[in-house]
């Protein structure tokens, strides 16, 4: 206002004057324009730093994220341990299952196998027939009866068995009279009936050479000689 007032009532003379007035109004517009601009460019840059600074400081907290996964990535740690889990599992599951298995089926089969076996051949062992016959036969003392075994007539031993075992004894009597078939020392006193088949049986529990004889009088001579109507009967140990 007040240069627009000079410059018109001063007019051209005053030229000198309104050229300083004009370089100091621009000298300090150009120290405005300056300062704004430092202004500006300080602004700037601090905005940019703080961009900066706020870019630079986020790949930090990504290094901590990676550092993390990491961290992560080290608990594999516990994937070695789902490793070993399975591991005893599986061994531990099979070793009892197999050991189970087996000791049962091996159990039973072996009292089956051992009893089975043992018993049929004790059976077939344990039980033995023995015959025998009562004939009629020359003598010194003329015809009489005489018992008549495995070992033939006029035997030492009439018979041999084994201790333990059932012995079933068959004695077909050819003769017409009683005879009977005694042996003390095995409890035994069978009578012999005349023209028929007597069987018994009796188990000898000791070896030894026992007596027998017939205490029915049936022959003079027989009844005096070994072998005839009086001997002995072996009974072997038991194997
Ligand atoms: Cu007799």
């Amino acid at each position: 206002m007040g240069l627009d007032g000079n410059s018109s009532a001063a007019g051209p003379p005053q030229n000198g004057q309104e050229r300083r007035r004009h370089l100091g109004a621009g000298l300090a517009t150009l120290a405005g324009g300056v300062v704004l601009l430092a202004a500006v460019i300080f602004g700037l840059t601090a905005g940019v730093g703080a961009i900066w600074s706020s870019v630079t400081s986020k790949p930090a907290p990504v290094q901590v994220a990676v550092a993390q996964g990491y961290t992560g990535a080290v608990a594999p740690a516990p994937a070695p341990a789902t490793t070993t889990a399975p591991a005893p599992a599986t061994t531990t599951a099979p070793a009892p299952a197999t050991t189970t298995a087996p000791a049962p089926a091996t159990t039973t089969a072996a009292p089956a196998a051992a009893g089975g076996p043992s018993e049929k051949n004790e059976g077939d062992a344990a039980h033995v027939t023995v015959s025998l016959t009562i004939e009629n036969i020359k003598t010194a003392g003329g015809q009489q009866p005489a018992y008549v075994g495995p070992n033939g007539v006029g035997a030492d031993t009439l018979f041999s068995v084994t201790a333990g075992q059932s012995v079933t004894v068959s004695v077909k009597n050819e003769d017409s009279g009683f005879h009977t078939f005694t042996a003390p020392d095995l409890g035994l006193a069978v009578t012999i009936k005349p023209l028929a088949t007597t069987t018994f049986t009796f188990r000898p529990s000791a070896a030894g050479s026992y007596q027998w004889k017939c205490e029915i009088p049936c022959g003079g001579w027989v009844m005096d000689h070994v072998g005839y109507m009086t001997g002995a009967l072996d009974v072997a140990a038991a194997k």
